[in-house]
């Protein structure tokens, strides 16, 4: 059994890969599109498109009526919901059940378990996941908080239990701090997510972002695809660079923290594609931060280096198939490195821009695989995420792959908008980078040298 018909439910640059993937699986698709995105690529290389709405996000994108009825109306049998937008909404996972249409995703009782960061560290923990000393769940009073700080000594970490990717969070470096930071970290995550509940952990000073990415069928069965290396982030936490595999894990730590992504996964009964986050630590230990239950930017140097079309996979685990390997099975070959084109202004503190591309021309060759909805003339709405393209390297070395990079940031022309390209130029450029030295820590720093905001 396989999808006849699969409806696309985002845009930009994750719109045009899962019509790949939908393409050369011979699965047509229909296209939703704000009215600022008529133009866009993904309308162009889809079969069908619907417009859903205005260009304000909530009333296209995130407007769970009308994508339904697109649905419905055109007949498609499944919605991939791609990153952001409705991809990690539950009840929007429902609706589509309700309706008769395949979620491309993991099942609701998975989303709401690891969307709840503080239960998802719970059951992560009683799965025997390492996870940060800290609270017990969320934190239920002042003097709670108090103790629970006291008892793992400072500085500690404040998180926002409806929050992840770093929203909502405070760093805590003494008890006079504590209680006035709980209260601003409560009244922001209140207003950032209708959830004032925070969470307490131990605040590791020295961390690298590992994440491991997994699949899991809907017969039970689980594999990781190896971590990425995503330690490259701005103080505001966007990724700006990733690499596959990690040039600080050994091969038995990659399968260690590949085991570990495997028990948090199936402590939830997950299915589909996922990725769980890690701390991981100078002396190599590493513990559960959280999952995302979605295929994420960054999933093509996965693919780079194990050979699997991560949404390719995710349509066929949607459609019941069993997963076609084993562990045993998954091999990794060379090193990949993604960055992140954005429409950011690096002279006026990475401000968002918008406007028209005047001209674009695209870096190639060997080992260049470049992930955009931006063409020459292309209009960029000003209602979206400031992605203008991915470009993902690989090669034999990681030495090799950062030349690569290095010639296709030279490469790449975009007029008409200011862009980060001579800033990634700037990453790729530092000893530091080229070293493999890094840690969250690198870029906030490595900014504040070159006396840059944002
Ligand atoms: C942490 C941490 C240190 N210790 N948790 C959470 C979301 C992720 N994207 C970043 N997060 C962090 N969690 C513990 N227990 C450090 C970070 C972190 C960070 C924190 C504050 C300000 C900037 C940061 C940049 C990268 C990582």
């Amino acid at each position: 059994m396989s999808f006849r018909k699969i409806l696309v439910a985002n845009r930009g640059e994750i719109a045009v890969r899962i019509i790949r993937a939908c393409k050369e699986l011979g699965i047509a698709t229909v296209q939703v599109y704000s009215q600022a995105d008529a133009d866009s690529l993904p309308v162009m290389l889809a079969d069908e498109s619907v417009c859903v709405g205005p260009g304000a996000g909530k009333d296209s994108y995130l407007n769970v009526p009308n994508i339904v009825s697109a649905a419905l109306i055109t007949g498609a049998e499944a919605i991939h919901p791609g990153y952001g937008f409705l991809s990690e909404t539950a009840s929007f996972a429902e609706v589509c059940a309700s309706a008769g249409i395949k979620f491309i995703g993991p099942p609701v009782s998975a989303i709401e378990a690891m969307g709840d960061k503080a239960t998802a560290r719970e059951t992560a923990k009683r799965a025997g996941v390492p996870t940060v000393p800290g609270s017990e769940g969320i934190i239920a009073s002042e003097a709670e908080a108090i103790k629970v700080a006291a008892g793992i000594s400072y500085p500690v970490i404040l998180k926002a239990t409806a929050g992840g990717g770093g929203r909502g969070i405070r760093v805590v470096f003494s008890e006079d701090e504590l209680i006035a930071a709980l209260k601003v970290s409560q009244s922001e995550a209140a207003a950032a997510f209708g959830n004032a509940d925070v969470y307490i952990e131990k605040y590791i000073t020295s961390m690298r972002h590992i994440e491991v990415q997994i699949l899991a069928d809907e017969h039970g069965h689980c594999v990781h695809l190896g971590e990425r290396e995503c330690s490259v982030q701005t103080v505001r936490h966007q990724k700006v660079v990733e690499e596959a595999p990690s040039a600080t894990l050994s091969h038995e730590q990659r399968l260690a923290i590949g085991a570990a992504a495997v028990k948090a996964a199936q402590a939830v009964g997950y299915a589909n594609a996922g990725t769980v986050e890690f701390i991981w630590t100078p002396s190599g230990e590493f513990y559960f931060m959280e999952m995302n239950t979605r295929i994420q930017v960054e999933h093509p140097v996965t693919e780079a280096v194990t050979g699997i079309d991560l949404v390719q996979a995710q349509i066929k685990i949607a459609a019941g198939e069993t997963l076609p390997f084993t562990q045993e099975d998954i091999r990794w070959h060379g090193h990949s490195i993604e960055c992140r084109v954005t429409a950011q202004d690096p002279s006026r503190g990475f401000a968002p821009g918008a406007g028209r591309l005047t001209n674009v021309r695209v870096p190639g060759g060997l080992g260049v695989r470049v992930d955009t909805q931006i063409y020459s003339n292309y209009l960029m709405p000003p209602f979206y995420d400031s992605n203008l393209a991915k470009v993902i390297v690989w090669a034999e070395t990681r030495a090799e792959a950062i030349a690569r990079m290095r010639r296709c940031l030279d490469e790449f022309l975009i007029e008409g908008i200011p862009t980060n390209i001579a800033f990634l130029k700037t990453i790729l450029d530092d000893p530091r980078y080229r070293g493999n030295d890094v840690s969250t820590a690198f870029l906030p720093t490595m900014m504040e040298e070159l006396g840059m905001t944002g």
